[in-house]
């Protein structure tokens, strides 16, 4: 690592602000490290790391001949996902956290995670990096500095945010930032924390090298922090796709969509039009796959930034077939965590559809008997530049406004592929509602139902109840909000198949949505909200059984007495802090 120009732990004045000075030399008297790196994000000093990564092991030459500028990163064997059982809220009262995060004190969290990070860094490096959240010149923008030991969350951060010098001039410039902490530490699962201190605009997060865990501008910054700071200054942070939809006239709409982890966002945010679609002239840009922050612009429309500037994509299942602008975007200039390798070193992962896997993702030959080949949790991170799709509007300091808010989550049975909210009331009662099965990206158990308001159940950083009612705050009466939807990608048949194409064919749903936007589509009124009929959808060209037809477009009254009592139930686990108006509009739909 020659070329990485290491400075001693006695000079901690990289920058010209004071306070951040300060805090650098704070954490160094800590952590105690061999040298401080601050990271300027230039093409030099990322080769220097990733040749660094390369002699130690911690990055894997892929086959730079198909893959160039791409390495494999293989993460210690517990440490795979986020950790949703460590991660904690820490207000001073812990009502504020709500009954939605696990909280601790500020003062006890600090002293025991920096009981952790005393002296942790001794014979490692620490490095500072300033990143900025969104568009350098935006606004909607925000800024944090992560200190971090690991050369890895570096290179990450470097994709996934706008990193380094000019994010180090802007933090100059505000004198404000978020702080984040993070150390590898030992991995151990029994050593691990992620802690958040949203009232300090700070986070500590030790023994994770995983994603969410350590990438601390993501969901802990960008996320948990934010949506206090969103909270208090009126805007939203939320975990949307923003992707824009262009009709054959040429009008792009911006549609912002909510699911849980893996529940296929970065799919829909890269959707490709079916064939006739195409032909007409429909066409979708991506401007994030994960994170939205939202704010009303001059007009009382909603405007929307992505913070992010990559992708942290799951990689099992992305194909060809299932998200052709992914696989394009991941050809090169991508690090591969947790995947498998070919004989000739190409990533490889279940559902690819093409190569064989030669050695899985803990780094032993491939034996199907024994485990997959990638985990279900492999992730790629690369620049969001790269899709194919990526839309120039995600650069726009103004941000994109929004025509549609979309919640949906994995719900075999009992909701419909789509329907919309009455108002912005309904609607935010529809997305307080949500529930889904959870999946691969958190450790625990898979496929179980569970509450994830908003899809947010995981990141919001104060208590939920508070957080209704910072949504329903919005609604100044002037409808210039966007209208809120609920979609099901996943229904599933008596058979257990699932009875809705998906991927391209989700246009068609977005479609309508549109249409409503506009007044043109159809729908019927039911207790839930407006339902399309089979004959306002275009569902020309799909050959759907008269079950999906029915599945699919159905209101179920029965089932949703029920679910409508289990939502009740689910808002007074809140207690009388959940705001009047989503328990009166619960009731006047469970009555109705
Ligand atoms: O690991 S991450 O939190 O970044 C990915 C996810 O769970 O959405
Ligand atoms: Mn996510």
């Amino acid at each position: 690592m020659n070329a990485v120009p290491d400075v001693s732990p006695a000079g901690t004045a990289g920058s010209s602000l004071a306070a951040l000075n300060a805090w650098v030399a704070e954490v160094a008297a800590l952590t105690r490290p061999d040298a401080i790196h601050w990271c300027d994000g230039s093409d030099a000093e990322n080769a220097a790391l990733v040749a660094g990564m390369e002699a130690d092991g911690t990055l894997i030459r892929l086959n730079h001949e198909t893959h160039p500028g791409s390495w494999l990163h293989r993460s210690d064997p517990n440490d795979v996902a986020r950790v949703e059982h460590l991660t904690f809220v820490c207000t001073p009262e812990r009502d504020d956290a709500g009954p939605n995060n696990h909280w601790m004190s500020p003062a006890d969290a600090h002293a025991k995670i920096d009981a952790l990070f005393d002296g942790c860094m001794q014979g490692r490096t620490m490095y500072v990096i300033p990143y900025c959240m969104g568009p350098i010149d935006s606004p909607l923008s925000r800024c944090g500095v992560e200190i971090t030991d690991s050369p890895y969350v570096v290179a990450n951060m470097r994709i996934m945010t706008r990193m380094g010098a000019p994010a180090l001039a802007r933090i100059e410039r505000e004198g404000r930032f978020v702080k984040g902490l993070h150390s590898t530490g030992e991995l151990d699962p029994e050593r691990r924390f992620i802690m958040h201190f949203p009232e300090e605009l700070t986070i500590k997060s030790y023994g994770s090298g995983y994603g969410g865990n350590a990438l601390l501008g993501k969901k802990c910054h960008a996320l948990r922090i934010a949506s206090h700071q969103a909270r208090n200054e009126g805007w939203l942070a939320e975990h949307m796709l923003i992707l824009g939809v262009t009709n054959p006239r040429g009008e792009t709409h911006y549609i912002a969509a909510a699911f849980p982890s893996a529940c296929g966002k970065t799919n829909l945010a890269m959707l490709i039009p079916p064939e006739g679609y195409r032909k007409d002239g429909w066409k979708i840009s991506t401007i994030g796959d994960d994170i939205c922050w939202m704010r009303p612009g001059k007009d009382g429309r909603l405007y929307a930034i992505n913070p992010e500037a990559g992708f942290f994509g799951v990689a099992p299942g992305t194909s060809r077939k299932s998200n052709p602008s992914a696989l394009a975007s991941i050809q090169s200039n991508t690090i591969f965590t947790n995947v498998g390798v070919t004989a000739d070193n190409q990533p490889w992962w279940e559902g690819l559809g093409e190569g064989e896997p030669a050695i899985d993702w803990r780094g032993e030959p491939y034996d199907a008997g024994k485990r997959p080949a990638a985990h279900p949790n492999a992730r790629f991170t690369v620049s969001a530049r790269q899709c194919p799709s990526w839309s120039p509007e995600a650069e726009n300091p103004e941000g994109v406004p929004i025509s549609a808010i979309v919640f949906g989550g994995r719900r075999p049975s009992l909701v419909p592929l789509v329907f919309e909210a009455r108002d912005w009331t309904h609607g935010v009662l529809v997305g307080a509602a949500m529930g889904s099965e959870t999946t691969a990206a958190a450790t625990g158990a898979v496929g179980v139902m569970r509450r994830d308001p908003m899809a947010m159940k995981p990141f919001c950083g104060y208590n939920f109840a508070d957080y209704f009612a910072h949504w329903l705050s919005f609604d100044d009466g002037s409808n210039r909000l966007p209208k809120i939807f609920h979609v099901n990608w996943f229904r599933k048949g008596d058979g257990g198949d699932f009875l809705w194409p998906g991927f391209g064919d989700n246009l068609r749903v977005l479609e309508w949505m549109i249409g409503r936007v506009k007044g043109e589509a159809g729908a019927v009124e039911t207790p839930i909200g407006n339902l399309p009929t089979a004959g306002d959808l275009n569902l020309d060209g799909l050959e759907l059984t008269g079950e999906a037809r029915e599945k699919l477009f159905g209101f179920e009254r029965e089932g949703w007495k029920a679910e409508f009592d289990s939502i009740g139930e689910y808002l007074d686990s809140y207690g009388p802090r959940m705001p009047r108006a989503l328990k009166d509009e619960q009731q006047r739909i469970a009555r109705a």
